[in-house]
């Protein structure tokens, strides 16, 4: 077996730490490495939590991580900013408002920023989400800003998805805004200690009701292609509805954090009843495959096209002389050609 993955397994700080660089930059070796964890994997309880910027989230973490302690569970956390291009302010932030759970032994935490394509984050995450679960942390959080379809792929990847909302961010209900709201498995409105924060539950309570259920069939949907993943018929399978609870809390002192655990455990238990749990573990392999697919054949196909030939057929689309589609078809011709 693989001597990284051998320590990790062992439970090495220092090899989870260099597992997690090595996936992240996709370094030589990464492959192996992940092929080698793949079946140690499968374990943890993989929590996502997204929300607006500001709301509370890496807070919410910090208290979380610390409640999940406290039942001695072991806890991975990977923060993923997807908004900045540097490891700078919102990560030193993070490592403040989680400053808490330093020097515990049972908590790992990682941060992530964007480097290249929104795509590769997802990727990314997922991978470090695997080295974490391999090395047995019993839940992984991942924390990811929730600013509209990259978050939901990030988010995805997670078995339990937290929306968090906060009070005192304009009258609209964020998660609204940003789409969200329908990846929920458990919604809270942080920063309970604020005034507002009925309203923002009544608001999110309203707009439950609109759309529920909403379960994330509808996300699977928007994305086209996956439309006949495996899933639970809500319609005459009454135990496989969900309906997203509203838990108030508030960050900076704990409070809600019962009720909280209690929402996830719910939907944790709600997970295992029946098949839903595999319906939606086979769903999100099946958007994995596809991810990979579709990066793996493209770079195989742009290795194969010279960039000359490419920047040529880029030019002629440009001066309208070919259109798009006919483009790709000259692509394909011209890698056919290369490779044969
Ligand atoms: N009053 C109050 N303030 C809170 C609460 N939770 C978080 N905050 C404050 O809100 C600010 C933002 O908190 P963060 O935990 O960094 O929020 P975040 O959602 O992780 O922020 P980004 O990662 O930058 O999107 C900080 O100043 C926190 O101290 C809460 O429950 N009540
Ligand atoms: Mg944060």
């Amino acid at each position: 077996m693989n001597v990284l993955v051998e320590k990790l397994r062992g439970g090495s700080r220092r090899a989870v730490a260099r597992l997690l660089t090595m996936v992240e930059n996709e370094r030589e070796g990464a492959d192996e490495a992940l092929a080698a964890l793949f079946p140690h994997t499968g374990r943890a309880w993989v929590i996502g939590i997204t929300g607006a910027p500001g709301t509370g989230k890496s807070s919410l973490v910090n208290a979380l991580a610390k409640a999940l302690r406290r039942q001695e569970r072991t806890v991975g956390i990977i923060a993923v900013d997807p908004t900045s291009p540097f490891t700078g302010g919102a990560i030193l932030g993070d490592r403040i408002r989680m400053r808490d759970l330093a020097g515990d032994a049972g908590v790992f935490i990682r941060s992530m920023a964007t480097r290249g394509s929104l795509g590769g984050l997802a990727r990314a995450t997922r991978d470090a989400i695997r080295v974490l679960d391999a090395a047995g942390f019993d839940v992984v959080l991942v924390e990811t800003v929730g600013a509209g379809q990259s978050e939901v792929d990030i988010v995805r990847t997670a078995q339990t998805t937290v929306v968090v909302e906060a009070p005192g961010l304009g009258d609209d209900v964020q998660a609204i805004k940003a789409g969200i709201l329908e990846i929920a498995d458990v919604l809270v409105v942080n920063k309970a200690d604020r005034p507002g924060a009925d309203n923002t539950v009544r608001a999110l309570r309203a707009m439950l009701e609109l759309g529920h259920p909403v379960s994330r069939q509808q996300v699977v949907a928007h994305h086209g292609q996956l439309m006949n993943a495996a899933e639970p018929d809500v319609q005459t399978e009454p135990e496989s509805l969900w309906v997203p609870p509203i838990v108030k809390t508030a960050a900076t002192d704990e409070t809600g954090f019962d009720e909280l655990l209690a929402a996830l455990e719910r939907h944790h238990q709600h997970l295992r009843n029946g098949d839903v749990a595999a319906a939606l573990e086979r769903q999100r392999v099946e958007i994995e495959l596809y991810d990979r697919l579709r990066q793996t054949l493209l770079s195989r196909l742009l290795a194969a096209v010279p960039p000359d030939q490419l920047a040529h057929v880029i030019e002629r689309v440009q001066a309208r002389e070919l259109d798009p589609l006919r483009a790709v078809h000259a692509i394909l011709t011209i890698a056919s050609q290369q490779e044969s």
